[in-house]
C-alpha cells in the first residue's frame, strides 16, 4: 500500500495538479475545526497519514509511553479543561491498551475521542493474521465506548466525523471510537470545502411545572450533586442559595461550591452519601433535588449495607433519559427532568420563593458528624489532602485508587470544581493518577497539579513520568508508599485470609525521578510536606512513607 500523496495526472500523464490531502491529513483538519488543541497518541505504520496532517497543524501531539497512558491523559485533559480529550492510536494493541482508560471515562461520563487505524477493508474479518489484526476491533471498542464508527468511504469523512463528534458529548458524554481502514486513511480526501464539521444542536426540553411548586413547598430541601453538574457549578450554587439547600457532593462533584477566602461554602456537605450522617440528612429532607448523579453504589452504598433511606419527594435532573430511570429501587424520581444541568437549574431558579433559612445549620451539623464518623485514620488522611491545598491553594489533586483518596472521597472539602477527581470511584482503575494528572496539566495550564497515588497504583503507569519530563508538566507526583497493595491486604486480613499477592517491593522513587533528571523529596512530617509542596519544582516526585503520616494502627 502506497503512502504517498495522491495527485491528478494531466493530459500528458505528468503530475501537475496540487497534491490533494489524504483522508488522514483531512481528519486532522477536522480536529482543528472542532477546536482540538492537543492529541495524545503513539504512532504506527497504520496511522502515518495522521502524522503527515499533524506536522502541518497547530495541534500539539503529546507522546505517552503506553496507550493506556494516552487515554488517561485524554481523560484528565477533559476533566480539567471541560473540553474533549483526543487519542490517536494504532489498530489492535493500541486500541486494546487504551480500553481500560476508555472504560473509566465511560463510567465517569468523560468525553473522549479515540481515533485508531484498522487494517485495509479487504482484509477485515478474514482472520489472515495481518499485523495488529483483531477479529472485530470496532465490535470490541463498541462494548466500552458509546459507539464505534468505521470510515468505509473517503467521501463520508466529514459526515461521519461530525456524527461521531456530536455523539461523544450528546446526552451523557463518554468515549467514542472512530477507526479508519489503512486503505481509506491513505486515499485522497474529498474537496476541502466539503470537509466541514457540523456539530448537532442540543435538543430543546420542556421543564415540568410541578418541580418548582414542590421545591417551594419544601421545609428541609436538599441537593445531591453528581459529576453531571461539574460544568454547571455557578448555576448549582445560585439555586442552592436561593433554595437554602445543603449540597451533598459525590466524589465526582466534590468542590462544586467554590470556597471563598479559604472558607467552605456554608451549604457545602463535602461527604459521601455512604455515611450514616449524610443518610440521616437525606432521610430528614422533605424534598431532594438530585442533579447529574447516577446513584452509583461506590458513592451511595460503598459499604454495601443496603440501608439508604427512601427519598421524600425526589426530583431528578439528568441529561440522559436512561440515567433517570436507572436504580428505581433506590431513587425512583417523582419528577424527572431530562435536561442539561445548566439549563434545568437556570430555569428553576427564578421560580423559587424566599424562605426561612436553616440550610447552613443542617449542612454544618451533617458535615461535623460525617467527619467524626470516618474515624481517626481517615481523618488524618483527609487532613493530609487538605494540607496539600493549604500549601498549593490553586492546585488540582488528581488521585488514584489509594487510601488517602478513599478518605478524601468519604470526606474532603475541595476548594473549587475540577480540583478533585480520581479513579477510586466507579470503574476504579489503578494507574489513573500519573497520566490523568499530566493530561490535566496540559488541559488547564494555569492550574498546578498534584497527582496522588499509592506505590502500587503508581507502578501501573510509572513510565509516564517520562512523559511528564518531556512535557515539563506542571505536576507534583505524590506517592503514598506502604510497600504494597495495602487496601487489599487490609481486606484480606478482615476476611481472615493470609496476605498473598499484596506485598511488592516499591522502586526507589527518588531514583525513578533521577532517571528522568527530576528532583525528589521525602518529607517526614506534615510541616515538611507543606514546605516541600510550596517549593517543589514541577514535575517532581514527593515520597510519603505511610509509617510517618498515618500508620495503620492509628
Ligand atoms: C487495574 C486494577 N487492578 C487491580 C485493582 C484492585 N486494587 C484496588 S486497590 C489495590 C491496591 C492499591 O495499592 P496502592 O496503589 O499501593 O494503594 P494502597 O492501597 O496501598 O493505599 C488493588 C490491587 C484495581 N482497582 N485496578
Amino acid at each position: 500500500m502506497s503512502l504517498q500523496h495522491m495527485s491528478k495526472p494531466d493530459m500528458d500523464g505528468k503530475n501537475t495538479a496540487k497534491p490533494s490531502r489524504t483522508v488522514g491529513e483531512a481528519l486532522v483538519g477536522l480536529l482543528e475545526q472542532a477546536g482540538v488543541t492537543h492529541v495524545f497518541g503513539i504512532p504506527g505504520v497504520h496511522t502515518i497519514e495522521l502524522y503527515r496532517g499533524l506536522a502541518a497543524s497547530p495541534i500539539r501531539h503529546v507522546t505517552p509511553r503506553h496507550e493506556q497512558g494516552a487515554a488517561f491523559m485524554a481523560d484528565g485533559f477533559a476533566r480539567a479543561s471541560g473540553r474533549p480529550g483526543v487519542c490517536l492510536l494504532i489498530t489492535g494493541p493500541g486500541l486494546t491498551n487504551a480500553l481500560t482508560a476508555m472504560a473509566q471515562a465511560r463510567s465517569d461520563s468523560i468525553p473522549m475521542f479515540v481515533i485508531t487505524g484498522v487494517n485495509a477493508r479487504s482484509t477485515l474479518g478474514k482472520g489472515r493474521g495481518h499485523l495488529h489484526e483483531l477479529p472485530d476491533q470496532g465490535g470490541l471498542a463498541a462494548l466500552v465506548a458509546k459507539a464505534s464508527f468505521r470510515l468505509d468511504r473517503a467521501e463520508d469523512l466529514p459526515v461521519l466525523f461530525s456524527k461521531a463528534w456530536s455523539l461523544m458529548s450528546a446526552g451523557r458524554p463518554g468515549p467514542v471510537h472512530l477507526e479508519i481502514p489503512l486503505d481509506v486513511m491513505n486515499a485522497p480526501a474529498t474537496a476541502d470545502g466539503a470537509n466541514t464539521v457540523r456539530i448537532a444542536a442540543r435538543p430543546v426540553w420542556q421543564p415540568p411545572v410541578d418541580a418548582a411548586k414542590w421545591m417551594n413547598e419544601a421545609e428541609r430541601p436538599l441537593i445531591l450533586a453528581g459529576g453531571g453538574c461539574v460544568g454547571a457549578s455557578d448555576a448549582l450554587a445560585a439555586l442552592a442559595e436561593a433554595w437554602d439547600a445543603p449540597v451533598v457532593q459525590t466524589a465526582n462533584a466534590r468542590g462544586i461550591l467554590t470556597m471563598t477566602d479559604g472558607l467552605p461554602h456554608p451549604l457545602s456537605v463535602p461527604a459521601s452519601p455512604s455515611l450514616a450522617a449524610v443518610r440521616d440528612l437525606i432521610a430528614k429532607a422533605d424534598c431532594v433535588l438530585a442533579v447529574g448523579t447516577e446513584f452509583g453504589p461506590t458513592d451511595f452504598d460503598m459499604y454495601e449495607t443496603g440501608t439508604m433511606p427512601t427519598f421524600g419527594r425526589l426530583i431528578r435532573i439528568d441529561v440522559d433519559r436512561a440515567q433517570l430511570n436507572r436504580r428505581p429501587e433506590l431513587a425512583a424520581a417523582a419528577i424527572s427532568i431530562e435536561a442539561p444541568a445548566q439549563d434545568a437549574l437556570a430555569h428553576l431558579l427564578p421560580s423559587l420563593q424566599p424562605r426561612a433559612r436553616s440550610g447552613a445549620d443542617r449542612a454544618k451539623a451533617c458535615t461535623a458528624a460525617s467527619f467524626v464518623e470516618i474515624g481517626t485514620r481517615y481523618q488524618r488522611l483527609s487532613r493530609l489532602c487538605s494540607l496539600m491545598w493549604s500549601a498549593m491553594p490553586q492546585a488540582a489533586i488528581i488521585g488514584d485508587s489509594t487510601q488517602p483518596v478513599y478518605a478524601g472521597n468519604l470526606f474532603l472539602e475541595a476548594p473549587r470544581p475540577r480540583a478533585w477527581f480520581n479513579s477510586a470511584t466507579g470503574y476504579g482503575t489503578l494507574g489513573f493518577a500519573i497520566p490523568a494528572a499530566i493530561g490535566a496539566a496540559i488541559g488547564a495550564p494555569e492550574t498546578p497539579v498534584i497527582a496522588l497515588a499509592g506505590d502500587g497504583g503508581m507502578q501501573f503507569t510509572l513510565a509516564e513520568i517520562g512523559t511528564a519530563a518531556d512535557e515539563r508538566a506542571n505536576v507534583v507526583f505524590v506517592v503514598w508508599n506502604n510497600g504494597g497493595y495495602q487496601e487489599i491486604e487490609t481486606s484480606m486480613a478482615a476476611a481472615g485470609v493470609t496476605p498473598e499477592g499484596v506485598r511488592l517491593t516499591p522502586p526507589k522513587f527518588e531514583m525513578i525521578a533521577a532517571a528522568w533528571n527530576l528532583p525528589a523529596q521525602s518529607p517526614r512530617t506534615l510541616d515538611e510536606l507543606a514546605a516541600c509542596l510550596r517549593t517543589a519544582t514541577r514535575p517532581s516526585i514527593i515520597i510519603l512513607d505511610e509509617a510517618d503520616f498515618a500508620p495503620l494502627e492509628t
